[in-house]
């Protein structure tokens, strides 16, 4: 039977298969060690042996997250609220390209919808719906949105991302208070034991969501310059069609992105970041070879 930890303790873990939620034991060369290689995310073979229900192996994992450790994400929610805290769309797509380069799926989270001006979070939204990603728009106080936000974690692992004081912690709390409904917590007796790091919890028929953000401590974007309007979704399609084989949509003329961002078909603010983002790469390129 393969299933999805949710927690891992000293000498055993808790693993989600179907409906329900199995304490497997550590047995073994697992035991002895290597259980401190498996983290929550982490796909095991898990079998009856005895009595009791044990961890056979891990499967392989297709990434990993290090701060905090969390194994096979799927997809990251990247929070924000408009004035309080002020969003900061550079950072947004800071995060956004670090998701493509990695292969998670990626979503914006526009939180605090009870208190933010509806025009600038509609403004908001069209950006980033115009570069192609799912925006939800919720209230962690009043439930706005959640149901929505809660389907999108179907089907996978996602975790909350953005800057502090958004509203990550008290949408947390709001979307597991639903899973919560359903009793788990009080039949797997979590609380009496401790566990190591971040712990998964179901959302939905399908979903996990781990319990503490991840991707907090982002800082320079790590790829080459010619590399990051692959990672623009609305702008990796136009790239072929740019004159220039390694174009970097700054100056160039013709280019096909620029083309794009004067007939508004990329936004003004996307192309602004991206030529941030393009200069901390350049800069980045020019110290290594210095
Ligand atoms: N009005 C309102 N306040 C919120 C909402 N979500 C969070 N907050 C408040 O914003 C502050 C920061 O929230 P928190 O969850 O700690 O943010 P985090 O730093 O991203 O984890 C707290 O005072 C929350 O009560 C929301 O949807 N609406
Ligand atoms: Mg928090
Ligand atoms: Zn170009």
């Amino acid at each position: 039977m393969v299933g999805r930890i949710l927690a891992v303790y000293s000498a055993w873990c808790e693993v989600a298969s179907g409906s329900r939620t199995y304490r497997c034991l550590f047995r073994g060369r697992l035991r002895k060690g290597e259980s401190a290689e498996i983290y929550p995310g982490d796909l095991v073979e898990i079998e009856e042996s005895g009595k009791v229900m044990a961890v056979k192996k891990v499967l392989p994992r297709k990434n990993l997250l290090v701060r905090p450790p969390v194994a096979n994400i799927d997809r990251a929610v990247i929070v924000t609220a408009i004035m309080r805290p002020e969003a900061d769309l550079a950072a947004i797509d800071r995060l956004f390209v670090h998701l493509e380069s990695q292969g998670i799926e990626g979503s914006l989270c526009i939180n605090k919808s009870d208190i933010e001006d509806p025009e600038k979070v509609n403004e908001l939204r069209e950006i980033y719906q115009k570069a192609g990603y799912p925006v939800d728009v919720t209230s962690a106080v009043t439930g706005e949105g959640l149901d929505s936000l809660k389907e999108r974690m179907q089907g996978g692992t996602s975790i909350l991302a953005g800057q502090s004081g958004v509203g990550k912690s008290k949408l947390l709390t709001a979307l597991l208070g639903v899973g919560l409904a359903t009793g788990e917590l009080g039949r797997t007796g979590r609380g009496r034991h401790t566990t190591k790091g971040v712990t998964l919890f179901r959302v939905g028929e399908s979903g996990f969501l781990a319990d503490t953000p991840g991707f907090s401590k982002l800082e320079g974007v790590e790829c080459e310059p010619e590399e990051l309007s692959y990672y623009y979704p609305e702008m990796a399609d136009l790239v072929p069609l740019c004159r220039y084989p390694r174009c970097l949509h700054k100056t160039e003329d013709p280019c096909a992105v620029r083309e794009a961002v004067s007939d508004g078909r990329i936004s003004p603010q996307r192309y602004a970041n991206y030529l941030k983002l393009l200069e901390e790469s350049l800069e980045r390129m020019k110290r290594k070879y210095e």
